[in-house]
């Protein structure tokens, strides 16, 4: 079974972030202006610190790449940080006083340290550059099957975007997306949201948000029904709730579906020979509350994700802490941070969604060459349009 993976290292204010991508297969062509893309749009939106003036995200290969096309062994990239100074012990001081929220405290006990510093260079969000990343590597094989996914801010404070997503309207929503500031193709409640994230910047506060995915083009039966951590949805929520402050996560209607009977839930089926070389092979649904996941494997309508993320938790007039050196009382420590990162938190998400959508397809389609898991793509979907016949 061909599969794909990554890694990730390096720390915020170290030398350099770095992926290492395995089961890229051979031939795939790299678009390395679609990745510093992403990179560049995980950099903007609205509430950011000064860390992105800093920066240039750009990224290079080390490893697997050849001639703008992946060669089929193991990919390295990095991502160089210009606020490099983790050797420099002054620029880097020690951290005595956990904020509330972050990693610091647990990060410290868990290494037996009254020094908290080590434990968020590593826990930053700098880190979901790289993460980033390697799921623009991802996007670079799934825009081959002609899969493509759309990520955006749904909600900050009680502002909330109203609008719906189609496979019709979502490439309009896009260019949308990308004029506004926050990333919610709303121009309303794009408004409302920089107002709530103003309104915390001015009480030295901070703002978190909800984050929306939809992923077009997937073929029915990727994923698995069959073991737990092979179910699509059960990878999707992991690499969803293991992006930094993401508290939560949902599929389609979400939670929702919880407090309504069946009837109102299940997406009836029906069958349009008209749409039989569409990914859904014709099988269509009134509705996708189920977010276009049954079993936890895709069902041929979009894949729809949402993720809540908290909100950021260095802020400028700090919450009640210690200092572990005393354990005396004391405000939290103030490092420089984001008021608002949700912006950057829909782009990883879209990114991680990528790379888990991409590993799924690896799985079910395999092959050493793009050529050859192209073929079995193709035979797969001429034996599902003739259920029974072939199998
Ligand atoms: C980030 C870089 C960091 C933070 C932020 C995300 O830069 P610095 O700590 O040097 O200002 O701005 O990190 C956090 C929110 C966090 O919790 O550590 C980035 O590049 O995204």
């Amino acid at each position: 079974m061909a599969t794909l993976t990554y890694r990730t290292a390096g720390e915020s204010h170290g030398p350099a972030l770095i992926a290492l991508i395995e089961g890229m297969p051979h031939g795939c062509p790299i678009d390395v202006d679609l990745i510093n893309r992403e990179l560049q749009r995980r950099q903007g939106g609205y509430g950011r610190g000064a860390r992105q003036k800093m920066e240039t995200d750009l990224v290079e290969f080390l490893t697997g790449v050849r001639l703008g096309k992946a060669i089929g062994s193991p990919i390295t990239l990095m991502v160089l940080n210009t606020d490099n100074r983790l050797e420099d012990p002054a620029a880097t001081p020690a951290l005595h006083r956990p904020r509330p929220g972050h990693a610091d405290l647990a990060g410290a006990v868990k290494w037996l340290t009254d020094d908290c510093r080590e434990v968020l260079e590593r826990a930053s969000a700098r880190e979901t550059a790289a993460r980033v990343a390697a799921g623009a590597l991802a996007k670079c094989l799934l825009r081959e099957f002609g899969i493509e996914v759309f990520g955006f801010v749904r909600q900050v404070g009680a502002a909330r975007g109203d609008f719906a997503v189609t496979p019709a309207n979502w490439r309009e929503l896009l260019a949308q997306r990308d004029a506004s500031e926050v990333y919610c193709p709303d121009a309303a409640a794009d408004a409302a949201m920089r107002d709530f994230i103003l309104r915390q910047k001015t009480a030295k506060d901070t703002a978190g948000g909800i984050v929306e995915c939809h992923v077009f083009g997937c073929p029915i039966g990727i994923g698995s029904c069959l073991t737990w951590d092979g179910r699509l949805d059960s990878r999707l929520a992991a690499a969803v709730v293991g992006i930094q402050a993401f508290k939560g996560v949902e599929f389609g209607m979400g939670f929702e579906a919880s407090r309504l009977p069946g009837s109102q839930v299940h997406d009836e089926i029906g069958f349009d020979p008209a749409q039989v070389n569409t990914p859904s092979l014709g099988y269509i649904r009134r509705s996708n509350n189920a977010g276009g996941l049954e079993g936890g494997m895709t069902n041929g309508q979009p894949v729809v994700v949402r993720g809540a993320m908290k909100p950021i938790s260095t802020l400028g007039k700090p919450l009640a802490s210690i200092d572990l050196r005393t354990k005396a009382a004391s405000e939290a420590g103030w490092e420089r941070s984001d008021i608002s990162a949700i912006s950057a938190a829909s782009v990883i998400m879209e990114n991680v969604i990528a790379f888990e959508i991409a590993r799924a397809m690896r799985e079910k389609f395999g092959g050493d060459s793009l050529g050859e898991m192209r073929m079995n793509y193709d035979n797969y979907l001429k034996a599902a349009r003739h259920l029974g016949q072939i199998g």
